[in-house]
C-alpha cells in the first residue's frame, strides 16, 4: 500500500568499514620547522575538514578505531602550531575517527608529563567512546605517514628514529616520544605514575610496566618510525629530577598504588577550539 512504501527506509546507508590499509597515504613527508606559522593560518588551512574540538571521521568509511591523541602541554604554541598543521592531514590521510586533546598545565608549579597523560586518559573518556590511545609530545612529526596513529595487540611505542637520537633507539626499552594503547593495555597497566615530577624517567616506568605485566611493545620499522623533534631548549620548571631514576627500581610495587587509580585533579577550563580540545587542569604541582 501507499502507506507502506512511504514506510520503507532509504536504501541501505550504513557505511563499509575503512579498509585496512589506508589508501591515500604518501609515504616519506617533508617537515620543515623553519618557518613559523600561527594558529589563524592553520585554522584557515585546516578548519573546514574538522568538526569543532579538532575532531575528525572519515567520511565515507567507518573508522577501524577511535582514537583519542593525548598531549602534554605548557607553553609550546609554537610547537603546537607546527603539531596541527602536520598531523592533522596525516591523521586524516590515516583514516582515523580521532580527536586531539592539549592538557595544559596550570600554573607555575614543576611539570608532570605522566600525569597530565592520564588526566588526558579521564577527560578524553568522559566526552567519547575512545578505544585507543595515542600519548604524544608536541614537539616530534613523524616523517612517514605510514606510522599508524592506532593501537596494536601489544602497546606500541612509535618515535623509534628521532633525527636527534640519529634516527636510532637511544637503548632498546625505550618508550619515550609517542606512544599508544588500548584502553585495555592502559587499564592493565593502571595508566601512567603520577609521582615523576620534572624531566625524565616517566616514559622508562611507563615500560616497565607493561613488560611487568606481561605484554611486550610493539613497533614500526626504522624507515616507518622516523621523526623531527623541533630543536628546544628545556623548559623552566621542567628541570631534570635526580630522583626520578632511583624510582624505577620500585615500579613493581609502587604501579598499583600509583596510576589511574589514584589520579587527582582539578580542570578549570575545557575549551572546544577548531583545531583540538584544550584542557586546563591544576595537578597540585609542587612549586
Ligand atoms: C624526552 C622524551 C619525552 C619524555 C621526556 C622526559 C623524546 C623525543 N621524548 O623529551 O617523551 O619522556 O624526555 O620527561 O625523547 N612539555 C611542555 N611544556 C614544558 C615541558 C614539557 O609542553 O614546559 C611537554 C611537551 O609536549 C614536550 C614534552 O612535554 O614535548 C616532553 O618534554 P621535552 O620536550 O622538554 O623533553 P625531551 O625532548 O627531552
Ligand atoms: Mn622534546
Amino acid at each position: 500500500s501507499q502507506a507502506e512504501t512511504e514506510m520503507t527506509p532509504t536504501p541501505n546507508k550504513t557505511q563499509a568499514p575503512c579498509p585496512d590499509t589506508p589508501p591515500n597515504l604518501v609515504g616519506v613527508l617533508h617537515v620543515d620547522f623553519n618557518s613559523k606559522r600561527n594558529l589563524d593560518e592553520v585554522r584557515k588551512e585546516l578548519g573546514s575538514l574538522l568538526q569543532e574540538g579538532g575532531r575528525y571521521k572519515p567520511p565515507d568509511c567507518v573508522a577501524k578505531q577511535k582514537v583519542a591523541i593525548i598531549i602534554a602541554f605548557r607553553n609550546r604554541h609554537e610547537h603546537l602550531n607546527h603539531w596541527l598543521h602536520y598531523l592533522h592531514p596525516i591523521l586524516m590521510r590515516q583514516q582515523l575517527d580521532y580527536r586531539v586533546y592539549i592538557i595544559n598545565q596550570d600554573g607555575e608549579g614543576v611539570f608532570n608529563r605522566a600525569k597530565l597523560m592520564n588526566v588526558g586518559y579521564v577527560e578524553a573518556l568522559k566526552e567519547y567512546d575512545f578505544e585507543c590511545f595515542v600519548f604524544s609530545d608536541i614537539d616530534l612529526v613523524p616523517i612517514d605517514d605510514r606510522n599508524l596513529y592506532r593501537c596494536f595487540e601489544n602497546p606500541r611505542h612509535l618515535a623509534v628514529g628521532m633525527d636527534k637520537f640519529n634516527f636510532h633507539l637511544p637503548y632498546n626499552g625505550f618508550f619515550g616520544g609517542v606512544s599508544s594503547l588500548s584502553k585495555k593495555q592502559y587499564l592493565k597497566i593502571n595508566g601512567f605514575p603520577n609521582t615523576y615530577w620534572g624531566w625524565g624517567g616517566e616514559d622508562d616506568d611507563i615500560y616497565k610496566r607493561i613488560i611487568f605485566r606481561g605484554m611486550s611493545i610493539s613497533r614500526p620499522n626504522t624507515v616507518t618510525g622516523r621523526y623531527k623533534m623541533i630543536k628546544h631548549s628545556r623548559d623552566l620548571h621542567n628541570e631534570q629530577n635526580p630522583n626520578n631514576p632511583g624510582k624505577l627500581s620500585h615500579t613493581r610495587q609502587t604501579m598499583d598504588t600509583d596510576g589511574i587509580n589514584t589520579l587527582k585533579y582539578t580542570v578549570k577550563e575545557i575549551v572546544h577550539d577548531t583545531l583540538y580540545t584544550y584542557i586546563n587542569v591544576d595537578i597540585d604541582a609542587p612549586l
